[in-house]
């Protein structure tokens, strides 16, 4: 059952190999190739043929493997847009190219694989979702949407400005692509072609040639739709990506009386062409007037919910693959094919309704399996299918291998091309992956993690809560056996070994639990997170936050006496302990589902204002001017009925909307923001 002594020895030794193998590729005889590397978001690998989709067909994604190779273990490094782009480009981690969550900002004067094919002589360009704040580096050529783009008549930006095409955004990708390749570039220099679609990306709208797809069809459920996240951490539990909870009917599920013209679509609907909006108000009429009346509810919902979401998300990724068609296609008659090795991935996996979930970010399999398939005429094998552990680290290497171009010394990974071939030799037999976006969108707590071939430990290190599943016995991850004695000799390989990658990999930026001060069970709380201490004071409690992350916060459960009840109100006291640098403080409730997404009230002291805050993001605030030293007495006040929350700091009020996800008072307790900052008890009045 354990795992050999052995594997892991063998994984140590491969460190040295697998750079060498990286490194010392030789130039290839021939011509250097063409690249061309067709790019999704968010496309998981269940949604594709070759990998033995349930639910839809990709025949020309397919192609690609059926004349190359089908990666069936390729893992990402940091299961998130702008993090995974980051590291394809850099060939490294997250800690290392600094991208660590959506929202940073890529410093582009770093080495990437397209600037050393530019400087060895490619012409390299750029179309599509790029999503990584700063200006594209290393391209002769680029347009791009800006941030996560439109999926109709997109504004894109290039170097000469901004501007609006007409058109459903996954074409036009592909036609600035085609157009360059036919017409924009020099036929006498080989080229890096990237084609970075932004479909399958939420909100999953489909384009108008196939708005009709699947209609009326059924399709396959996951077996794991109704999980209830018994047998996993409360990590697992508290998140808010599940299609029965977080999806929402206008956007997401194109439901919305009468028809789309809500305020919520706005933004995509009112992009939209008169005849584009009647096509699309036309594929959806009939079905969303008989959801209308079937007034569904409970399971029967979920599954509506689930087949709506389906369809659409597969109706995109028919637009991609006619696309992957048009451009292997244009390769044939521009008789590039043979010179031209061709990449297909997606920046990572994601949720088609496995665990009741969409949405990506976890370690989990689906989520952290990236598509890759590769074709490369003459050089890779047809229909191979390689099943070692590759990740997003080895695409920069692989490319450059295959041009015969060095690969940069600060690259973590190395070249695949040799596994196509069976040459496994030396080959990492572990991968290591970390993932930071919390507090953020869908809720999922910071984590790290190692996954074997067999097993997979994963460690929700801010919480400070393990798992571990045995891939074998349980390939769905449903139950963690972390804790169960016969995996105690296994478990503890697999610390070490996640110890040895983070050491090879230079990865410092897990705070370990055990800087954290002081047990918040002991004094009653039930949830916290980016929490570096608590203790009892004679005033009350002294808190410190997490000095590296903003939201912080430590709830206890509500325990209201007149479940779900009309609201609250949190009455305390909080007061500086600091004198420099931020400081701040705040009164704090979460729903009963979701204790991470927390609603606050209270003072910030750097930017001079009272704040209410919702996930993070400002919904109401007020300035005000600080003493040095002083008390502050919070009132906030949650409001169920009048659907209000209201914040009052010594007299001063101000108030906003409660968002629409918050149903019933869960959680209760106090926020911060990388400060220590000292709370007096806090009253719980029922409304
Ligand atoms: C948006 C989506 C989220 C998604 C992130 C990140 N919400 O915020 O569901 O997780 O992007 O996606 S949406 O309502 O705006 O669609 S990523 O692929 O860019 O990382
Ligand atoms: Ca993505």
């Amino acid at each position: 059952m354990a795992t050999s002594r052995r594997e892991f020895l063998k994984a140590g030794a491969a460190a040295g190999v697998m750079a060498a193998l990286g490194r010392a590729a030789a130039p290839p005889a021939g011509r250097r190739p063409n690249i061309l590397f067709v790019f999704t978001d968010d496309h998981a690998s269940q949604a594709i043929g070759a990998y033995g989709s349930r639910v839809n067909r990709t025949p020309h994604i397919d192609r690609i493997g059926r004349e190359g190779a089908v990666f069936e273990n390729c893992f990402c490094t940091n299961s998130i847009c702008g993090p995974s782009r980051a590291t394809v480009l850099t060939g490294t981690f997250s800690h290392v190219n600094g991208f660590l969550r959506n929202g940073n900002r890529f410093d582009g004067s770093q080495i990437t694989y397209p600037k050393v094919l530019q400087a060895a002589g490619y012409q390299t360009a750029m179309f599509g979702k790029w999503h990584l704040s700063s200006d594209p580096t290393g391209f002769d050529t680029w347009t791009i949407l800006p941030g996560q783009g439109s999926y109709y008549n997109p504004d894109v930006l290039s170097a000469e400005g901004r501007r609006r095409i007409e058109g459903y955004t996954t074409d036009i990708i592909t036609d600035l692509s085609l157009d360059w390749l036919r017409n924009g570039r020099d036929p006498q220099r080989p080229f890096l072609l990237h084609c970075w679609h932004k479909a399958p990306h939420r909100s999953w709208m489909p384009g108008p040639r196939h708005l009709h797809d699947f209609t009326g069809d059924t399709l396959w459920e996951p077996p794991t739709l109704f999980d209830d996240y018994s047998g996993r951490t409360s990590s697992a539990a508290r998140q808010a990506m599940t299609i029965a909870n977080h999806m929402n009917l206008p956007t997401d599920l194109k439901v919305t009386p009468p028809l789309m013209t809500s305020d919520q679509l706005r933004g995509e609907y009112g992009r939209m062409t008169p005849a584009q909006k009647q096509a699309w108000d036309e594929a959806y009429a009939a079905e969303n007037r008989a959801f209308e009346q079937q007034a569904l509810t409970g399971e029967d919902l979920v599954r509506w919910k689930y087949q709506r979401y389906m369809k659409d998300y597969l109706r995109c990724i028919a637009s991609v693959d006619d696309s992957v068609g048009r451009l292997l296609e244009g390769l044939d008659e521009s008789g590039l094919a043979e010179d031209t090795l061709v990449i297909y991935s997606s920046d990572q996996g994601f949720y088609l309704g496995e665990h009741g979930w969409f949405d990506k970010r976890w370690m989990y399999e689906e989520s952290l399996r990236m598509p890759l398939l590769l074709r490369w005429p003459g050089r890779v094998p047809s229909g191979v299918r390689v099943s070692n552990m590759v990740q997003n680290i080895d695409f920069g290497p692989t490319l450059l291998a295959a041009a015969g171009t060095p690969v940069p010394g600060r690259m973590q990974g190395a070249d695949m091309l040799p596994l196509t071939r069976g040459r496994t030799e030396g080959w990492r037999s572990s991968v290591y992956y970390h993932y930071y976006e919390f507090p953020g969108a869908h809720s999922v707590q910071k984590h790290c993690g190692v996954r074997t071939e067999r097993y997979k430990l994963i460690h929700f290190y801010p919480v400070d809560e393990w798992e571990l599943f045995d891939l074998r016995e349980d390939p769905r991850e449903m139950r963690s056996v972390y804790g169960a004695p016969e995996y105690a000799a296994v478990t503890a390989e697999l610390k070490a070994e996640m110890t040895r990658l983070q050491q090879r990999y230079g990865d410092d930026t897990v705070a370990a639990p055990g800087q954290m001060q002081g047990d918040p069970r002991a004094l009653g709380f039930d949830h916290w997170q980016n929490l570096r201490g608590i203790r009892k004071t004679e005033y009350g409690l002294l808190i410190q936050g997490d000095p590296d992350t903003d939201g912080a916060s430590v709830l206890r459960r509500a325990q209201l006496t007149r479940p779900p009840g009309a609201g609250v109100v949190l009455r305390g006291r909080l007061r500086r302990r600091v004198t420099e640098g931020i400081s701040n403080g705040f009164l704090a409730a979460a729903p009963a589902e979701r204790p991470g997404d927390v609603l606050r009230g209270g003072v910030y002291i750097r930017s001079g204002q009272y704040l209410i805050q919702a996930g993070g993001t400002t919904i109401a605030s007020k300035p005000a001017t600080f003493a040095p030293e002083q008390e502050f007495r919070v009132a906030l006040s949650i409001d169920l009925q009048a659907r209000r929350v209201t914040l009052d700091v010594n007299g001063e009020t101000l108030s906003a909307d409660l968002p629409e996800t918050f149903r019933a008072v869960g959680y209760v307790g106090y926020g911060l923001n990388r400060t220590t900052t000292e709370f007096s008890d806090l009253a719980v009045e029922e409304l």
